[in-house]
């Protein structure tokens, strides 16, 4: 198949200003009649020719009427999957009508079922799946929408907009109209039907209007929308404040579904969101559900501005929503809890998810310049560097100009379909700033790498910095040049311990820069990408005394953890290599942070933790799975004798709490469960009979799953207790039932990929559902020991899984295909199994676009 270009962009030939929809909703039949005011475009650029509406492989028109007249069969065509026809005036009324069956859509784009419910997923081209039309984020419609549909199967009919009308019909159906007042493109449509309840609320505007919120979920889980409730109102007070943007529709609902390819759907007044995103209470869900709840219903809240109120022009341009968006519930959540402790969750995402991204064969622009099939793009490159990128502005505008810049967007481009140079232009008007450089963000793939080297002249008090940067090369693009890096860079003396060069940012423009520093009259410490300024690769001159002095001194939180997590790096990484390494550089410095009294339990939690062994790979020339292991055990272990006293202290100072979901409890629980992983891999003698006990008496299910994963990584009598246990009474609960299956995918034994096969064939894992598909399959995979384990069964099963996954739906498969995408990067035994593997599933027949391209260009 023929790439789509970022160049080859055009206007479309025809609009659609406005659109009614009639439904006659039937699981295995429902009927779409849709009604288009269609109108030449008359703008520049745009091409002439006739109507092209785009549909499904295999869809055929029942009827196409012009204009209230009935065409004959060959008055219309159907290309390429495209209804075609020919008009001859400027504005005509296009009729068509389609059947279409929900029951069979197991892809989960356009119009299926989940649980008894019918709902739509449209971004990012399954609108042509409901009905023909020009399925291109540039074409704004005005929509009204009609449903039909047995009333006790779907007592419930929802819809974008307000609802105008309702009623009974024949036969035990009844009706609903919606209508959305904003121009929106057709991958913002949603309607949902079915036998649900809502969680009602409402929230008053800062201009005084009152929307009327529901949370609308099966009625066995309205307990557990509180707190998705909670977040939904605190959002859109945040972005009251903090933008000055307030919510423009009287109704504001959300639906939580059991199927759903992604975490949640921003549609115009309607958002689709997983359940796994909307439901929570303390027994069901742990601390870090509750805080992803948060961030995705925020983040959906927020793209009523950033996406629906402006659009995207084009795919391309998928960035300048998402990230943006992003950025802005990164934020939100920042300003909710510990902002430190979410930076460092951030940048570990951003490490263990892009980084490799960037670094691999799949690498992409933020605004990537070619795609076979959008839904590959939807990537941690697309968003999570995006939101970096959005992030870097908002530093080196700092925040009152970046307000200024967002201002103005959202002025200029209100209503409309914009692109990312529309963002950056609009931040550059707004502050008199020259962003000409920045634009290589969005232009460029690969992470840079940044060289310092702090050097000390003490006769003359001077310090000398010297900054250089490379870009990689990276897929069809091999030369690159110098990305602009705002750098938060100090300096500390340590000896005194004290701040010697107050906070500044340095923006490096070119490939190097040399920084002298006066008056710096003992031995400077440098603190470098202090907050993680910028998304980049640091390598330093600084010792182990100097990154453990920082781990212990440092004003930023940030920097104080980065410190750390360099210093344990250096050691292993030593170690893996077979150099001299010092452990004890490594102890001493958690020892110091883990009964450091000023320090927050969150915040030593995430401190003391190893880096992960995936990560470690990324710092290695070539990777060895087992040799990470050894390495990485074998200072853990150590960790864990030697400060036993320690762990002991901080476990049992962290116990006892009720549950209540505050910053404080929280990181309490967190640095409870580490401590305990801490203690069971020293080999305490009582690990598991502690996890035992915590497992037993949790009130909460951080606690409990908590002690269930230490149990797993173990071979104790009590993991099979706890793992029955577990079962037995979650089992009828799908997204605890997840969990129960992850934690068995990320075990740290050594027969996890035999185990991950046999779960495989429990009669509770299925392939239809992403969720469960994630929790075992994607889990495995992310596990990079068991994933690669020599005799490569790893491969074989995730292999076979993504082949068996493709025939149900392509997307949720070709998400599996990136962790064998990275062959290249092991050691030649394990990368010739792992492309054979990728070979194979390229020879298979019938493969889908989705999994093609991820394959075939892993393969290149
Ligand atoms: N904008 C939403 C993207 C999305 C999606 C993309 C492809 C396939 C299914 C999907 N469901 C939702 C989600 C978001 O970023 O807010
Ligand atoms: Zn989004």
């Amino acid at each position: 198949p023929a790439p789509t270009l970022r160049l080859d962009y055009r206007p479309p030939a025809w609009l659609v200003p406005s659109m009614r929809l009639d439904f006659d909703l039937d699981a295995a039949a429902t009927r779409v009649r849709a009604t288009l005011e269609v109108e030449k475009n008359l703008t520049d650029g745009a091409p002439r020719g006739p109507l092209a509406l785009d549909g499904a492989p295999g869809m055929k028109p029942v009827s196409v009427k012009i204009d209230g007249r009935l065409l004959a069969e060959g008055e219309w065509r159907v290309e390429d999957d495209q209804l075609v026809i020919d008009l001859v005036g400027p504005k005509h009324v296009v009729e068509t009508e389609v059947v279409i069956s929900p029951d069979k859509n197991t892809q989960l784009m356009g119009l299926y079922a989940s649980g008894g419910l019918l709902c739509t997923q449209c971004e990012a081209e399954g609108f042509r799946r409901i009905t023909f039309f020009p399925d291109r984020p540039d074409v704004l419609s005005r929509y009204t929408v009609k449903m039909i549909a047995d009333r006790a199967l779907y007592p419930v009919l929802l819809a974008n907009g307000d609802l105008v009308g309702e009623g009974e019909a024949e036969d035990g159906r009844h009706w609903a109209e919606w209508r959305d007042p904003f121009p929106k493109p057709c991958y913002l449509f949603a309607m949902v039907a079915g036998d649900l309840k809502a969680n009602r609320d409402s929230f008053t505007t800062m201009s005084g209007r009152e929307v009327q919120l529901g949370i609308w979920v099966r009625e066995a889980d309205l307990p557990r929308t509180e707190h998705a409730m909670g977040a939904l109102k605190s959002s859109m007070a945040w972005d009251e404040t903090v933008y000055g943007r307030e919510y423009d529709l009287g109704i504001f609902n959300i639906v939580a579904v059991a199927d759903f390819n992604f975490g949640a759907m921003e549609n115009k007044g309607l958002n689709v969101f997983n359940s796994r995103y909307i439901l929570a209470d303390p027994e069901t869900a742990t601390d870090a559900d509750y805080d992803a709840i948060a961030g995705v219903v925020a983040h959906e809240y927020f793209h009523n501005w950033s996406g629906n109120r402006v659009t995207c022009r084009d795919w391309f341009q998928l960035s300048l929503k998402e990230g943006f968006t992003v950025f802005r519930d990164q934020e939100f959540s920042a300003d909710q809890g510990s902002r430190a402790v979410k930076r460092i969750e951030d940048v570990r995402v951003l490490r263990a998810a892009q980084f490799p991204e960037d670094g691999g064969p799949l690498a992409h622009p933020i605004r990537p310049d070619s795609y076979l099939e959008i839904s590959n793009f939807y990537t941690a490159t697309v968003y999570n560097k995006g939101a970096e990128v959005i992030r870097m502005l908002h530093t080196m505008l700092g925040a009152d100009g970046f307000r200024r810049g967002t201002d103005l967007y959202f002025e200029r481009h209100d209503g409309t379909a914009a692109t990312c140079e529309d963002f950056v232009r609009a931040m550059e008007d707004a502050n008199g700033a020259d962003l000409a450089d920045f634009r290589r963000w969005y232009s460029q793939a690969g992470t840079p790498r940044v060289r310092a080297a702090l050097s000390h002249e003490p006769g003359t008090a001077r310090a000398r910095l010297t900054l250089e940067q490379t870009v990689p090369p990276t897929p069809g693009q091999d030369d690159k040049q110098p990305m602009p890096l705002p750098l938060r860079l100090a300096l500390f003396g340590a000896k005194s311990g004290k701040p010697i060069v107050p906070e500044r940012i340095h923006v490096l423009h070119d490939a190097s820069a040399e920084i002298l520093f006066e008056g710096v009259d003992e031995q400077p410490v440098l603190s470098i990408n202090r907050g993680f300024s910028a998304p980049v690769i640091v390598e330093t001159n600084r010792s182990s005394a100097d990154l453990a002095f920082l781990s212990g001194h440092d004003d930023d939180p940030f920097a104080r953890f980065e410190a750390m997590q360099q210093l344990m790096i250096d050691t292993l990484v030593a170690a893996i290599e077979g150099r001299a390494f010092d452990e004890e550089a490594v102890i001493e410095a958690v020892r110091n942070t883990l009964t450091d009294k000023a320090l927050d339990a969150a915040f030593i939690g995430e401190a003391v933790l190893l880096p992960s062994e995936a990560f470690l790979g990324d710092q290695l020339a070539v990777i060895d799975p087992s040799a990470i292991r050894k390495a990485r055990s074998h200072l853990r272990q150590r960790l864990g004798r030697e400060l036993e006293a320690e762990w002991r202290a901080a476990y049992a100072a962290c116990a006892g709490n009720r549950f209540e979901y505050t910053p404080s409890a929280k990181g309490l629980r967190r640095l409870r469960t580490v401590a305990l992983g801490y203690l069971d891999d020293g080999g305490a003698a009582d690990a598991a009979k502690l996890a035992l006990a915590q497992f037993e008496g949790a009130d909460n299910m951080t606690d409990r799953q908590g002690a269930l994963s230490t149990l797993a990584n173990g071979t104790a009598p009590e993991r099979e207790t706890a793992l029955a246990a577990f079962y037995d009474r979650y089992k009828g609960d799908a997204l605890v039932l997840d969990k129960w299956f992850t934690t068995q995918a990320i075990s740290m034994r050594d027969d996890t990929a035999e185990a991950v096969e046999k779960l495989a064939q429990h009669p509770d894992f299925t392939l239809a559902n992403p969720n469960r598909m994630r929790a075992l399959v994607g889990a495995f995979a992310a596990n990079q020991f068991a994933f690669h384990v020599a005799d490569g069964r790893g491969y074989r099963f995730v292999a076979d899984m993504i082949l068996k996954a493709d025939r149900l739906n392509p997307q949720s498969a070709a998400r599996l295909v990136p962790p064998l995408g990275r062959w290249r990067r092991f050691e030649p035994r394990r990368a010739a199994l792992m492309k054979a593997e990728l070979e194979r599933i390229v020879a298979t027949p019938g493969l889908s676009k989705d999994v093609f391209e991820q394959a075939s260009k892993s393969l290149a």
